[in-house]
């Protein structure tokens, strides 16, 4: 049975390549450091997949920041703006477009950037331009294979495709295309002749990624494919096409999928498994295509169960002999390796298998697909993997179980009704109009980073780095003091990421040392391993809070990351559901959110981050599936608290149009969210919904290094009054300022200030 890989994770076993990019951006090495260190991640990735047996082994799932802005080069979709920089290497014209660019060339913002689908990696969102000329600008992909053949191996080029690159693309106003014929044929032509030269460079497979076909389809979108494909497919020559799909089930466009004479067509078995099965077994398999059975889970890290993809497997051949078996998605969404991580026992550690781990798993499904009945009767590999599954993992804790058991529908509900509450904490908090407020986080300098360092190898004692904690608070209050903020945060020096310091805190999770996953560009996450059932074991921010209202007259706010998101961002079991696992989670914040309130905090921020990320694709599942038990949880954690305590929340993206009561039924008192990269329809849907919750949508873009002027976030503020209730509107960036460095983040605050004060004065007159 062929093996085959839809991507494997770029950053390298050390992030290699973060290192070296961010030193190029920094201007400690040169570019050809950079492409070197590229190189050589590309050969060790294709040797190791070589060496586990893979046949279809990926090429062009390398990139430098991201595979959707490679893709947009590729077709030359270039906004003029970053063509006019004219730098003379296309990899800064990359990187401008990717984190905008302040220099002596101009001064350009980044391409907004959104979530790539149900993950927490993000993509550039390509615009294109009126008029653009789309035509192939680039030979990256052919460089590649080339660059893999002369090595010995023969790779599966991988693009992602042009109905998912059409979908996701906007124009120049960020709306979405109008997919008239000019802009259809012209990217079709360009992905013909990809074909074309693939086929003169002798690649034997090309691997067209759809992932926008898992969702559900508006009116246009199968022709649109059809027409894109129909013109592709004419010009495959001699390779063989793999439509490779994930994150969901293609049931509603499969028949016509199926018609089409596609050589491969991937289909994801962990997320879309009964509707793909379903759709495979009515409408069968064209005599001349391979089904690619993605088996392999590209998004947890827990052993595959084989017993589970024979079955997969099996299902598939009663249908047809075409079967290959494939990871479900591309491996850029798991850590590069278990090995070196001997913080955890040998006992836990056989449970996972990242991405090398997940080669070893493909072939050896592979193998046993290919085995007879003796022979996996006889089969270690089997035997040993059955055992994983057998018997108790862990043991339950029956104080949490009794808890969640003993949850009533009051914990849900927060007394009095929000308008009410809203009125009381204007009274109570004496903030002006428009408060100023950032989102939580303070840069994480170098020496921040530095004394975690310390303390963890024991190079210092746990005061020594209180005490330099303490400092840094010390100094961010005063500084927001001398800027002019209204609700002041304490920066939270004391965390490495805002999820994997609660799970650090909390019964239940496991940590890794060095299981980094590609976040954006060069930002990695290392999510803790939710292991057993969770709980606190005591207070977790409530003396760094206290301390910092101690130090200041403001209003000071505590800060907590939401259950849903401390789910979303850690890697949750497999063997309860994600709705039992938020409940855990929900009221042990919920302690934490009551014992802040205890300690004199009056302003209490849950940040959801991540609470859209993990919206269902298909609209029919958003409610029964995520919705109806993700916003409970929510409420659950606060719900408790007096009615004078005023309840915050954050949320990354502002895609929550078509959520927005959702949003609402959260019941928090005022949320802040990202808005400024991308477009300003969600201030309209905020004013068409009667959205109740204050809001702050986001003045600047914390994302990129420039610095916003005076002007810009005024213009930005009176763009928001135009919409909302001038007394429901907060004024602050658009993110966590962690990332930024203090030279960017001061100034832009005090232009963000300065820009509220104006608009508070005008608006006085
Ligand atoms: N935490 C987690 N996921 C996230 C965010 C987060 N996803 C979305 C959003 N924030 C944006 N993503 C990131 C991801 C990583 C970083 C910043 C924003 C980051 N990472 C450091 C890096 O790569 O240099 C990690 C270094 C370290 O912790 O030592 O800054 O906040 N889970
Ligand atoms: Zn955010």
């Amino acid at each position: 049975t062929l093996t085959s890989v839809s991507g494997f994770p770029r950053i390298g076993q050390n992030r290699e390549l973060k290192k070296i990019i961010e030193g190029y951006w920094k201007g400690a090495n040169d570019l050809a450091a950079v492409k070197a260190t590229a190189a050589e991640l590309r050969a060790k990735h294709w040797k190791l997949q070589q060496a586990a047996g893979i046949d279809l082994i990926p090429s062009n799932d390398f990139s430098y920041y991201d595979q959707m802005l490679d893709t947009a080069i590729l077709l030359n979709v270039i906004p003029k703006r970053y063509e006019r920089l004219a730098f003379e290497n296309q990899e800064d014209t990359l990187f401008a477009m990717a984190r905008g660019y302040q220099g002596e060339k101009g001064d350009v913002t980044a391409l907004p950037m959104k979530k790539w689908f149900t993950t927490n990696y993000h993509y550039l969102v390509p615009e294109v331009e009126p008029g653009e000329e789309i035509k192939l600008n680039s030979t990256t992909p052919f460089d590649e294979f080339n660059e893999a053949k002369a090595l010995g191996i023969l790779t599966k080029p991988v693009l992602i495709g042009p109905y998912t690159f059409l979908k996701l693309a906007r124009t120049d106003q960020a709306t979405e295309l109008e997919y008239d014929k000019g802009l259809v044929n012209a990217v079709a032509a360009v992905y013909a002749e990809v074909l074309t030269k693939f086929n003169e460079l002798g690649a034997e497979w090309l691997q067209l990624d759809e992932p926008y076909l898992v969702l559900d389809k508006e009116p246009g979108d199968v022709e649109l494919f059809k027409t894109l494909y129909t013109k592709i497919l004419a010009a495959k020559a001699g390779v063989k096409v793999l439509l490779n799909t994930y994150f969901g089930h293609i049931a509603d466009v499969y028949e016509t999928v199926n018609l089409l004479g596609f050589d491969g067509i991937g289909l994801d078995l962990n997320e879309g498994r009964e509707e793909n099965l379903e759709a495979v077994a009515k409408y069968g398999v064209a005599s001349n295509t391979t089904i690619f059975a993605g088996v392999v889970n590209g998004r947890n890290i827990w052993r595959n169960n084989y017993a589970t993809s024979l079955g997969l497997v099996d299902a598939l051949k009663q249908v047809t002999d075409n079967v290959a078996v494939s990871t479900a998605s591309s491996l850029l969404h798991v850590p590069f390796s278990t090995e070196g991580e001997t913080g955890i026992p040998a006992e836990d550690l056989k449970h996972f298998a990242f991405a090398v781990e997940k080669l070893g798993e493909l072939k050896e499904v592979a193998v046993l697909t290919d085995a007879t009945e003796d022979e996996k009767k006889a089969s270690e590999a089997l035997a040993a993997n059955q055992a994983l599954f057998d018997g108790t993992r862990v043991a339950a804790d029956p104080a949490v179980a009794a808890r969640v058991n003993g949850l009533t529908a009051d914990d849900y509900v927060r007394q009095p009704a929000r308008e009410e509450r809203q009125k009381l904490q204007r009274e109570a908090l004496g903030l002006p109009l428009l408060p100023t407020t950032t989102i939580g986080s303070f840069p994480q300098t170098k020496e921040v980073r530095a004394e975690r360092a310390k303390l963890r190898k024991g190079e210092i004692t746990k005061e020594a780095y209180d005490a330099f904690i303490k400092a840094q608070i010390d100094a961010c209050i005063k500084h927001q003091e001398e800027i002019g903020l209204d609700v002041l945060v304490h920066g939270e020096f004391e965390r490495n990421d805002m999820v994997e310091y609660f799970g650090q805190n909390l019964n239940g999770f496991l940590f890794t040392k060095n299981a980094w996953v590609q976040s954006y560009g060069t930002r990695c996450v290392k999510p803790p391993i939710v292991w057993g059932d969770v709980s606190r074991a005591k207070p977790i921010t409530v003396e760094w809070s206290a301390y910092a209202q101690s130090r200041t007259n403001h209003v000071m706010k505590g800060m907590l990351t939401g259950p849903v998101t401390i789910l979303n961002w850690s890697w949750p079991r497999e063997d309860i559901t994600h709705e039992e696992q938020t409940k855990q989670l929900a009221l042990a914040i919920r302690d934490e959110v009551l014992d802040l309130e205890a300690a004199g905090i009056k302003v209490i921020q849950i940040d959801e981050a991540a609470l859209r990320e993990k919206l269902p694709l298909r609209k029919s599942d958003w409610h029964v599936k995520y919705l109806d038990w993700a916003v409970p949880a929510f409420r659950l954690v606060h719900s408790a608290v007096k009615p004078t305590t005023q309840i915050h929340t954050h949320m990354c993206y502002s895609e929550f149009n078509d959520i927005i009561r959702d949003i609402d039924a959260m019941d928090a008192d005022v949320i802040s969210f990202e808005a400024s990269r991308g477009d300003l329809v969600v201030l309209d849907a905020i004013h068409d919904a009667h959205f109740e919750t204050e809001a702050g949508p986001g003045v600047y873009d914390i994302h990129s290094p420039r610095i916003p002027s005076e002007k810009e976030i005024e213009d930005r503020i009176y763009e928001i009054l135009d919409k909302m209730d001038v007394n429901k509107v907060w004024i602050n960036p658009d993110c966590g300022l962690k990332t930024r460095g203090n030279a960017e983040t001061w100034p832009s605050l005090e232009h963000l200030v300065a820009a509220a004060k104006a608009v508070r004065a005008k608006l006085g007159k």
